[in-house]
């Protein structure tokens, strides 16, 4: 059965023709996100947090409302410990600068994992070359899971710090945080988790998780590009120094120096991204119309079909689990004797969106023993007739590129 409930919500599915299975990359954003920057800007377009006239009212107002959004989305504690950022990237860079370099000494050690994206490790080498710090990299199986000893040898007494990625964007695989979370608290070290490939895919309780970090990006969740989410813990937030100064992040300034502002708005200097901040707030709401349960369980069945599908054609191999359950609608594949830019480049003739390199993963793909890879990435409001296209494409590359089979 082909299920098309939502697609109408998407103006560029309804423009577009393309098969876009790239959303791991960047999601497809409904009309009510759209709209809801743009009625920003049609009706309450003035500077946030400084004006005392009206329309500068109206757009705090909205700007911190959409805090709470977000606030209440992954059940944070207070509105104080939600940062706006720009992105995944930014959110953890802000964590690595700001408590990173102001924690971690000569002698400690921070782990995070191989199949970590480029955004959540250079951070970390940047700390540990800075520091002194030890970098440890905690290594998965093919599968993505990680063995009992690995975690508990890894995170020990030395570490301070824990980074790691909830869902990864190659494999696909979902990590055991809480138990993660479990080890590093047992021995006084934070954890910060990337939540760049799981936050759009999976409800998320902060306080569940226990989590002291989480980054993600409004881009990936249906909101609009530019806006990103730091979640931290207020007790740990309010001892860390700003990571960017300048205006609006103050209290009081003299030639001297500065009372910063209180949170959130210490970690928010500069103007705002207030129209991305209250498109990403349209786009919790959206995904909280459509629910997790319906979201989790057509992802799953689009992966099961591609992976079924995939398996019937000879060449190819999928990076990862077996079990399309644990790979969030995410599918990373190599067909022998084919470069995966050829691949990619053979699906987009055939109008089929994916992605092809290293996906930022760079160390991941080494130590699978691979250059780069094909990946195609579902949300809940692609079809069985996509997935399909994608399957009969894949199996006709070789052929285009003149093997027999
Ligand atoms: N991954 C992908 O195609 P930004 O660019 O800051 O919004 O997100 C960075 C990021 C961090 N962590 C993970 C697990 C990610 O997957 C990403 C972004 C995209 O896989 C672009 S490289």
């Amino acid at each position: 059965m082909t299920e098309k409930k939502y697609r109408k919500d998407f103006p560029l599915l309804q423009n577009n023709d393309t098969i876009y299975i790239d959303n791991a990359a960047t999601s497809q954003r409904p009309a009510v996100v759209i709209e809801a920057e743009k009625k920003f800007y049609e009706e309450a377009n003035a500077n946030p947090l400084r004006g005392f006239y009206p329309l500068s009212l109206e757009a705090t107002k909205r700007y911190e409302d959409s805090r709470t959004v977000v606030k209440a989305f992954i059940n944070a504690r207070s509105e104080q410990e939600i940062i706006f950022t720009r992105n995944t990237t930014e959110s953890i860079n802000l964590i690595a600068y700001s408590y990173g370099l102001n924690n971690i000494k000569a002698g400690d050690e921070i782990a995070i994992t191989i199949m970590e994206h480029h955004s959540n490790m250079l951070p970390w080498q940047m700390v540990a070359k800075q520091t002194g710090a030890t970098l440890r990299y905690l290594e998965c199986e093919k599968d993505g899971t990680f063995a009992e000893e690995t975690l508990k040898e890894g995170i020990n007494s030395r570490t301070k710090l824990v980074a790691m990625t909830q869902v990864s964007n190659v494999l696909g695989c979902v990590n055991p945080i809480e138990k993660v979370v479990r080890l590093a608290h047992e021995v006084g070290a934070v954890v910060v988790v990337d939540g760049a490939q799981s936050v759009p895919h999976m409800a998320t309780d902060v306080q569940a998780l226990d989590v002291d970090f989480l980054a993600f990006s409004g881009h990936k969740l249906m909101g609009p590009m530019g806006i990103g989410v730091l979640y931290g813990r207020k007790e740990l937030l309010d001892k860390m120094p700003p990571f960017l100064t300048g205006g609006e992040m103050i209290q009081s300034v003299t030639r001297e120096g500065a009372v910063y502002a209180e949170l959130p708005h210490k970690f928010e200097a500069g103007t705002v991204n207030a129209a991305g901040a209250v498109g990403l707030a349209a786009a919790i709401k959206y995904v909280e119309s459509v629910g997790f349960g319906y979201i989790e369980e057509r992802e799953q069945a689009l992966t099961k079909r591609a992976m079924k599908g995939l398996a019937r054609v000879p060449h190819v191999t999928v990076l990862g689990s077996d079990d399309p359950a644990n790979h969030t609608g995410i599918v990373a594949f190599l067909i022998d004797g084919v470069h995966p830019h050829d691949v990619s480049e053979i699906l987009a003739s055939d109008g089929i969106d994916v992605r092809a390199g290293h996906h930022c993963a760079q160390p991941l793909l080494t130590y699978l023993g691979v250059h780069n890879a094909t990946r195609a990435s579902f949300m809940f409001y692609n079809t069985e007739e996509e997935v399909d296209a994608f399957v009969k494409s894949v199996a006709g590359v070789r052929r285009s590129m003149g093997y027999g089979e």
